[in-house]
């Protein structure tokens, strides 16, 4: 089996000095239930996480760095990014969909379908992870004229780059490609059906994700790619795929993350009359005003209001979840203390 050129994937000094001395460095590159495949100098490795990791609910996601020993994955090096989302259904756990990535690309097709709120949502949830966003229209072939519906997008884009492609006509993928220097890692992230996998093979110049063969023009349906697998690109770079997310639901994300995705509205706040303005009702309030004018689309405060909402909901679940927790480790503490006492007793 052929080994992997570390360096071309990442590796660096830094990651280096956090390695234990004695394990093998490696990065996932696909995350199997309850498995890992593990791209090392000798080749890939089907490693696994070792009880003691798992009771201690050490996460493990495609782009991680690693320790390893043989097939046992000894340690996960610090990241340096991760892209978090509130898992999908009714728990309320995180789900890391990619880690140490660099550029985060927010991919949607061009169409009727196309929906600035959900680009919003994707881009709080890259400015919290520590990767930069860049929005990919993809499909650009289908429409005789894309342009109001991409300037739709630049409006919510914040100065986050717009990029138009196609992979038919191959307009525009190219120089994304560019984006990727030797080392760099990009994830594709979106809607099923929005053709990730599609500019993944392009620029890998290869099958290397199945895509949906039937139907070039029906963005719904089943998701084709399944599980989220990294790509090494040929002349350096790689790029993490993954599968279409039905809904992009906000985990733990700080204010920070939603004052970068939501500047404009920020900057209005800041000149409202009062400091702990509402915008609901509030005399001289600049959000408000800006909405009357039609300066500040209504959608785009009700977005991020309802944004704020869910950053709200989430922190409460998480004191709940601390003081269970808390209560649990004293619990555990004292029963422990109390098996030692009764020991020495003996
Ligand atoms: N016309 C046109 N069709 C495209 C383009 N890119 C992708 N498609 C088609 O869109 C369909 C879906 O593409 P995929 O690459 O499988 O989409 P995906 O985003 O990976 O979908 P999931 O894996 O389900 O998340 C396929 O039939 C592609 O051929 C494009 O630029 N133009
Ligand atoms: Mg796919
Ligand atoms: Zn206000």
């Amino acid at each position: 089996m052929p080994g992997f050129d570390l360096g071309e994937l990442g590796w660096c000094a830094e990651l280096a000095d956090n390695l234990e001395q004695g394990l093998e460095p490696g990065r996932v590159v696909a995350v199997h239930r309850g498995a890992f495949d593990v791209a090392t100098p000798h080749g890939s490795v089907r490693a696994r996480l070792p009880g003691r990791l798992v009771r201690d609910g050490v996460d493990v996601a495609v782009g991680d760095w690693v320790g390893l020993a043989g097939a046992l994955v000894r340690a996960v090096l610090p990241r340096k990014s991760a892209i978090v989302r509130k898992s999908a259904g009714l728990t309320s756990e995180a789900q890391t969909l990619a880690a140490n990535v660099d550029v985060a690309f927010v991919v949607t097709s061009l169409g009727p379908d196309l929906e600035p709120r959900r680009v919003e949502r994707y881009l709080v949830t890259i400015w919290e992870s520590g990767a930069v966003p860049e929005i990919v229209l993809t499909k650009a072939d289908r429409m005789e004229d894309p342009w109001p519906l991409v300037a739709e997008v630049e409006a919510v884009a914040m100065g986050v780059p717009v990029h138009v492609v196609s992979a038919v006509t191959g307009q525009g993928c190219e120089a994304l490609r560019a984006r990727l220097g030797p080392g760099a890692t990009a994830v594709v992230l979106g809607s099923s059906g929005v053709g990730k996998s599609t500019l993944v093979n392009r620029w890998a110049g290869r099958e290397a994700m199945a895509t949906k063969e039937t139907r070039a023009d029906d963005d719904e349906g089943r998701h084709t790619t399944t599980h989220r697998e990294l790509v090494v690109l040929p002349g350096g770079g790689v790029v993490i795929d993954t599968p279409g997310l039905r809904e992009l639901q906000l985990w733990d994300v700080g204010s920070a993350a939603l004052d970068e995705a939501f500047a404009d509205v920020e900057e209005l706040a800041a000149r409202c009359r009062f400091n702990d303005c509402t915008h609901t009702r509030e005399p001289r309030c600049a959000v408000l005003a800006a909405v009357e004018s039609g300066e500040l689309p209504r959608e785009r405060l009700d977005s991020w209001r309802k944004l704020q909402r869910e950053l709200r909901a989430i922190a409460m679940r998480h004191d709940v979840r601390l003081r269970k927790e808390e209560g649990r480790k004293w619990y555990l503490a004292a029963r422990e203390g109390r098996a030692r006492a009764k020991a020495k007793q003996r």
